[in-house]
């Protein structure tokens, strides 16, 4: 086990003095150099971690006696790490190149990949291009992209951060939560016959999803008046050509992808299709750049100087040794308003695990309560308790030289206050600074910043296509790493199956004249007053 190895509690006794910023960059004029590194343009600044180079040796030494390497080789060779699922992850392949020749369980999954892509382009062409047309012979300039989780998150987040690589005449909505107000403000105002509606599911058995998809064709079929109408306004993205054939959609216009591809690593397969129409075949081909890039970059620089392996450390020295729960990320860039939601289920449905890969109970914390909201919004609200709260809460700061929609006063105004957030929380202001401003006496402890408030500093030029896959990758490899070290299944997800289940129980019963006795008081209760809320 990991935490009675002495690498660990070389770690829990470091941590019970852990670095301080102020000394640290005081004694080391070259710390941010130190610790910043560059992936192909995108800057991953660590210097304001309470790191320094004994405490990362110690790291590492940690991820190589937790055989992250080697976890790491299984998993971009097709192995199946995905053990309670039986299933490889490769997640990685989705952005390999045709002629990588993987071959995983017998299958040319190289050539399986492309194909697919293939698919896309030409569907997304036509579509970008007006060649496909609707029932009525209409151009299609509304895509709804139905799916919830994974199947929703990674399009509609990369959909919204790049904003300005979108097509003029085509919009895209998300439908996700089955809460009928959703399809509802999708659809209003909507034209039927410029709507395309994509059925996203990897299973096509999803509660949420099918409900949604079947009122669509309801309204579409409604609309139109005709039930061949689904066949031009339809398609699906699915795993599952059975479901897909019985929903009514025409396989031909289905795109596939595979079981080794989970749901919250799927941006980049068949489910990033309304992505692909939105930015076009050429933008979503250099998001894959950007993801290989990063993927190259895992699986060849060293473990020290490796971005995604780095982070992870730091996120188990914060998460482990200093006992830190919750981890924020905060874009100061508008357009990724989505990005902390997407990387919520990317790390909690990953790591929020309570047993290791056999089934044993961790004995130690593992994944973090990831949470975020672009700045500068959040300083004026939640960032008191990061600056003066009881418990640390490290930052992962994200942000670009150049804006895409503001006036260079704006972007100024927006990185100065990224920059001074990352200085304000790394330094605080001590109890001699308050009072040599003339604070009385009554108010200094209220004004002083403890400081020592980790952070990291993620920057680029710009936010692109490219970069975006960069960063999507760069947490991928993280939440990976971190899985690897803390011993559990980073690859699938019981904890959401409970709910699910009991849900359905739950739906057949609200009907049912009978009062269900199968559950306690309380839900029982629920039962019954919300059958009498509805009454008519
Ligand atoms: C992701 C999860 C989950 C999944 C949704 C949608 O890793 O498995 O979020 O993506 O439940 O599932 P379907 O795509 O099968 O509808």
């Amino acid at each position: 086990m990991i935490d009675s190895t002495p690498e660990w509690a070389a770690l829990i006794a470091s941590a019970e003095e852990p670095p301080d910023l102020r000394t640290l960059f005081g004694a080391d004029p070259e710390r941010a150099d130190r610790f910043t590194l560059d992936v192909d343009g995108l800057t991953v600044d660590l210097s304001k971690n309470l790191i320094e180079k004994a405490v990362v040796e110690q790291l590492v030494a940690l991820a190589r006696i937790a055989d992250v390497e080697s976890r790491r080789t299984a998993m971009v060779g097709g192995a199946h790490i995905n053990s309670t699922e039986d299933r490889a992850v490769l997640h990685t392949a989705l952005r390999g190149q045709p002629d990588d020749g993987l071959v995983v369980d017998g299958q040319d999954i190289s050539s399986d990949v492309a194909a697919v892509l293939a698919h896309m382009r030409d569907f997304a062409t036509r579509v970008r291009s007006g060649d496909w047309v609707g029932h009525t012979g209409a151009r299609i300039r509304h895509v709804v992209n139905i799916g919830i989780g994974g199947s929703d998150l990674g399009p509609y987040m990369a959909y919204r951060a790049l904003e300005a690589f979108r097509h003029d005449d085509i919009e895209v909505s998300f439908v996700s939560n089955v809460d009928g107000a959703h399809l509802h403000q999708a659809l209003s105002g909507a034209t039927p016959d410029e709507t395309l509606f994509i059925v996203a599911s990897k299973t096509f058995t999803t509660l949420e999803t099918l409900t949604n998809a079947r009122s669509a064709r309801a309204w579409l079929v409604d609309a139109l008046g005709a039930e061949e109408a689904v066949a031009k306004h339809f398609v699906a993205l699915s795993t599952n050509e059975e479901g897909v054939a019985a929903f009514g959609i025409d396989t031909a216009n289905m795109f596939g992808f595979w079981d080794w591809v989970g749901g919250r690593y799927s941006v980049d397969s068949a489910i990033g299709l309304s992505l692909m129409i939105a930015i076009g075949a050429d933008g979503f081909d250099e998001l894959l750049a950007g993801f290989r890039s990063m993927d190259d970059h895992f699986v060849s620089a060293p473990l020290s100087a490796n971005a995604p392996v780095l982070l992870a450390l730091i996120g188990i020295w914060y998460r482990n040794m200093l006992a830190w729960p919750t981890h924020a990320v905060l874009p100061y860039c508008q357009l990724l308003d989505r990005f902390p939601a997407y990387l919520q289920q990317l790390d909690m449905e990953s790591n929020g695990k309570q047993v290791r890969l056999d089934g044993s109970p961790v004995t130690y914390e593992t994944g973090p309560i990831v949470w975020g909201e672009p700045g500068t919004n959040g300083q004026h609200a939640f960032y008191q308790l990061i600056h003066q709260g009881t418990t640390p809460v490290p930052v992962d700061f994200i942000a670009f030289a150049h804006p895409d929609f503001t006036e260079p006063d704006h972007h100024d105004a927006l990185m100065a206050n990224c920059f001074a957030q990352a200085e304000a929380l790394a330094f605080g202001k001590t109890e001699g600074e308050v009072r040599s401003e003339g604070v009385p006496d009554a108010l200094v402890a209220h004004k002083v910043f403890p400081g020592n408030r980790p952070s990291t500093t993620i920057f680029a030029e710009r936010l692109t296509p490219f970069v975006l896959g960069q960063l999507i990758a760069l947490y991928e490899h993280k939440v990976f790493v971190q899985g690897a070290i803390w011993g559990v299944n980073s690859f699938d997800q019981w904890g959401v199956e409970l709910g699910k289940v009991l849900a359905t129980t739950i739906l057949a019963e609200l009907d049912d004249p009978a009062l269900p006795t199968n559950h306690d008081s309380s839900t029982t209760a629920l039962i019954e007053r919300y059958r009498n809320f509805r009454k008519p």
